[in-house]
C-alpha cells in the first residue's frame, strides 16, 4: 500500500504497518503529554483525524467541539482553572484561522493555550489547493512558541506556558491505517517540566503609596498579596477578580463608593497589583503624569501606554516610610452613602439587579463576569461581605467574543457556576452551549443582562450627548429575546426582572430584564 509506513521508513517505529501520518500523531500527542498537556479540545475534520484518533487510542481527555473560535475559547478556560496547559486541535484552513481570538486572549493573560492545527504537506504551500493556507506561523507574535513539523521526534520542552503555542503538523495521504492501530495509552505520570528561565529578584525601593489598585490575581498569590496589603496600610481599589475586594482583613481601607470617591483626590504614588485593573480610573492615569505608578504585574504588561515603574514580584518591594500617611479620600463616605441609597430606590436598574443577583449567589459557586458593563457593575454593586465567590474574567483583551465558552471551560468542573454576559456578548457566542450536554451534571446559569444592545456606549461621555438615532447605531440597539435560543440547546429559560428569584432549573439561561428608567435614574442619583 502506498506511503504505509514501517519502521524503516518513518523512523520511529509500530509494532504493525500504520501509516507515517499516524506515526507523526503519535510523536506529537507523545510530546503533548511530556509537556503536561492532559486535555485536549478536538473539533473534527479530516486532516487532524490521525491526532483525534491518537488522543482517543492514548485515553486522553478529549472535549468534543465543533465551531473552533468557541472551541478555543473553551480551551482557554480550561486553562485558566485546570492551570496546565490545554490543546485545541483542528483540521487545516480557516478552521486554523477561528483561533485567533483567543489565542491573543491567552498571550495577555499569559495563559498556556497550545493551538494543535493539522496541515497538508508542505509541499501545498502557496497552492490554492482545497483547505489549504499559508498556517505555518499564522498567529505571529501572539504565540509565544511555534513549531512546523512534517516528521521524526517533537519536543515542545522549551516552552515556559507563559503564553499560547502553535504547534502545526503537515499530515500526508494516506492519512489512517485499515485496521486501525489498537489503544496505546500514554504511560501514567510521565511529564516533563518546561525548561523555565531562572529569575533573579532585586529589592527595589519605592515610596509608599496613596493608593493600591487590584486587578486579577491568580489563586495561589492572594494570600501573599493579601499579607502584604495588611501592613501597607493604604486606600484599595480593588477587581472582584482580584480574589480581595471582599477580604474582612481590607475592609479599613477598601474603596466601596466605587472609583467616583477617587474624583478630586490628590495622589502622588499610585501602585497596581496583578492583572490590568478594569477601572476607568486606571485608563484616566494616562493623563496624570503628576502620579508616579508602580506597577506588580504577574503577566508583564505595563497596561498603559505611560511610563511606569514595573517589578515582577511584590516581595521585591521595600516600602519607604509614608512622609504623610495615607487617608481614604474625603468623599468615600458620601459617594458610599450616595450608591446604596440609589441601589434602594431604583431596585430595578441594571446595578441593582446585579447587586441583587450577587447576594443571591450562594456562597462558593463560581462567578464568570462578562466584559463590559457586567464586571463593572458587579464591581460597582456587589456587597462587600465576603460570600466566598470565586470570580473569574476574560480580562486579557476585554474582548466580548468567546466569554460563554470560557466561562464553560472555566466552571466545567465546578459544582455550581454562574456566568454573567451582556446581550450582544451573548450574541457573539451563540454556539457556546454546544458543550454543555458533553459536561458532568451540574448547576450551570446563564445569566444574560438584557438591556437591548451595548449599553456601555450610553455611559461613554464621548458617546452620552449624540442625536438618538446615533446611538441606536452606536449602541446596536435591538429588541431581541433569548428564550428560542435556550430552547435550540435544550437549555430551561427564565425570565427575572427583579424581586424574589424563582427556583432555577438546570442548566439555564436566566434573561434579566432590566429597567431603563430606573437605570437612568440611577445614573443620574449616582452624578
Ligand atoms: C470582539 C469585540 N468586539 C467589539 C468590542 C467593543 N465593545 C465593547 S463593549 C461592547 C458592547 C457590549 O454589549 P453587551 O454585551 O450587550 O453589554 P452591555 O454594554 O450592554 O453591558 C462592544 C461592541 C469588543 N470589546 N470586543
Amino acid at each position: 500500500m502506498a506511503r504505509i509506513g514501517l519502521e524503516a521508513e518513518c523512523g520511529e517505529g509500530l509494532a504493525r504497518a500504520v501509516t507515517c501520518s499516524e506515526q507523526l500523531a503519535r510523536s506529537v500527542i507523545s510530546a503533548c503529554w511530556r509537556r503536561g498537556v492532559r486535555e485536549f479540545v478536538v473539533c473534527p475534520g479530516s486532516r487532524d483525524s490521525p491526532l483525534i484518533l491518537e488522543i482517543l487510542r492514548s485515553g486522553l481527555k478529549a472535549h468534543p467541539f465543533v465551531d473552533e473560535r468557541a472551541a478555543a475559547f473553551f480551551a482557554l478556560g480550561r486553562t485558566m482553572d485546570a492551570r496546565c496547559p490545554v490543546a485545541v486541535v483542528t483540521t487545516s484552513g480557516t478552521a486554523v484561522a477561528e483561533l485567533l481570538p483567543a489565542v491573543v486572549e491567552a498571550l495577555y493573560q499569559r495563559l498556556p493555550l497550545l493551538c494543535l492545527t493539522a496541515d497538508r504537506p508542505a509541499s501545498f504551500r502557496g497552492s490554492g489547493a482545497p483547505q489549504t493556507i499559508e498556517q505555518r506561523g499564522i498567529f505571529c507574535l501572539y504565540a509565544v512558541e511555534s513549531w512546523d513539523v512534517s516528521a521524526g521526534a517533537v519536543d515542545l520542552s522549551r516552552w515556559e506556558g507563559n503564553g499560547p503555542a502553535h504547534l502545526n503538523v503537515c499530515l500526508s495521504d494516506p492519512l489512517l491505517s485499515d485496521p486501525p492501530p489498537e489503544p496505546a495509552p500514554m504511560p501514567e505520570g510521565e511529564s516533563v517540566p518546561a525548561r523555565g528561565r531562572k529569575r533573579k529578584h532585586f529589592p527595589v525601593q519605592m515610596p509608599h503609596p496613596d493608593l493600591v489598585i487590584l486587578g486579577g490575581l491568580p489563586r495561589e498569590d492572594r494570600e501573599r498579596v493579601l499579607a502584604r496589603l495588611t501592613e501597607v496600610r493604604c486606600p484599595i481599589l480593588a477587581d472582584a477578580m482580584s480574589g480581595l475586594r471582599e477580604a474582612p482583613e481590607l475592609q479599613g481601607w477598601m474603596i466601596r463608593g466605587g472609583e467616583r470617591s477617587l474624583r478630586g483626590h490628590p495622589l502622588r504614588t499610585v501602585l497596581r497589583i496583578g492583572a490590568v485593573p478594569t477601572f476607568r480610573f486606571w485608563r484616566d492615569l494616562e493623563d496624570r503624569p503628576e502620579v508616579s505608578i508602580w506597577s506588580v504585574e504577574c503577566h508583564g504588561f505595563r497596561g498603559l501606554g505611560r511610563d511606569a515603574f514595573c517589578v515582577e514580584q511584590l516581595d521585591s518591594i521595600h516600602f519607604q516610610p509614608a512622609a504623610v500617611p495615607p487617608v481614604m479620600p474625603p468623599n468615600e463616605s458620601a459617594v458610599r452613602a450616595r450608591l446604596e441609597e440609589a441601589l434602594l430606590r431604583y431596585p430595578h436598574s441594571e446595578p441593582a439587579l446585579m447587586g441583587g443577583l450577587a447576594s443571591l449567589i450562594p456562597s462558593g459557586a463560581r462567578v464568570f463576569l462578562g466584559n463590559s458593563l457586567p464586571v463593572r457593575e458587579w464591581n460597582l454593586a456587589a456587597p462587600y461581605a465576603d460570600r466566598g465567590h470565586l470570580t473569574g474574567a476574560n480580562r486579557g483583551a476585554n474582548g466580548i467574543d468567546g466569554n460563554l465558552s470560557t466561562f464553560f471551560g472555566w466552571s466545567a468542573e465546578a459544582g455550581e457556576s454562574w456566568g454573567i454576559f451582556g446581550d450582544l456578548t451573548t450574541i457573539y457566542d451563540l454556539n457556546a452551549p454546544w458543550i454543555v450536554p458533553h459536561l458532568p451534571a451540574a448547576k450551570r446559569r446563564i445569566v444574560v443582562f438584557n438591556n437591548g444592545g451595548g449599553k456601555i456606549f450610553a455611559r461613554l461621555p464621548s458617546l452620552h450627548r449624540v442625536p438618538e438615532d446615533y446611538k441606536t447605531f452606536t449602541e446596536s440597539r435591538h429588541t431581541l429575546r433569548f428564550q428560542r435560543w435556550a430552547g435550540f440547546w435544550g437549555l430551561a429559560h427564565v425570565e427575572w426582572r427583579g424581586g424574589a428569584l424563582p427556583d432555577l432549573p438546570d442548566p439555564v439561561v436566566l434573561e434579566v430584564i432590566p429597567d431603563d428608567a430606573q437605570t437612568e435614574g440611577f445614573w443620574e442619583a449616582m452624578g
